[in-house]
């Protein structure tokens, strides 16, 4: 459960290695791994190890640094995998897109598949 007693999300339960996925990198308070349906050739999801705040505005407001650590790491992954040209992208509210309510990034790097991003 977490803080607001609702279920783990999937990528908490990612955190805390009860599924898989492809960690890319790993800090105290970042994870990064592989999107499990890649939308260009390198697709990374980073994200936060606790489950605080469910969107990119929530971050920012309460937790400015926990932000700027998250971009600081999809630029470390972004810098080895796309040579530092790439999108990030924060899906925020479901009709954006979003699914999983718990912040995270995409590292978007290569031609985007066709319908992607609208
Ligand atoms: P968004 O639509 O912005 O909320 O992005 C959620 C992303 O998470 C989506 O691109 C697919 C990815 N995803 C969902 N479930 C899993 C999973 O179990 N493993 C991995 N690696 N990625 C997942």
């Amino acid at each position: 459960m977490t803080s607001s007693g609702s279920a783990p999300s999937i990528f908490s339960r990612i955190v805390a290695r009860e599924i898989p996925a492809t960690i890319v990198a790993e800090t105290e308070l970042i994870i990064a791994f592989e999107d499990i349906a890649p939308q260009a050739p390198v697709h990374i999801v980073v994200t936060t190890k606790t489950e605080v705040y469910r969107n990119v505005v929530e971050l920012a407001a309460g937790d400015p640094a926990l932000l700027a650590e998250l971009v600081r790491v999809a630029n470390v992954i972004a810098e080895e995998r796309t040579g530092g040209e790439f999108r990030l992208v924060f899906n925020t509210g479901p009709s954006a897109g979003q699914t999983v309510f718990h912040v995270h990034a995409h590292v978007l790097g290569g031609q985007l598949k066709e319908g992607t991003l609208g």
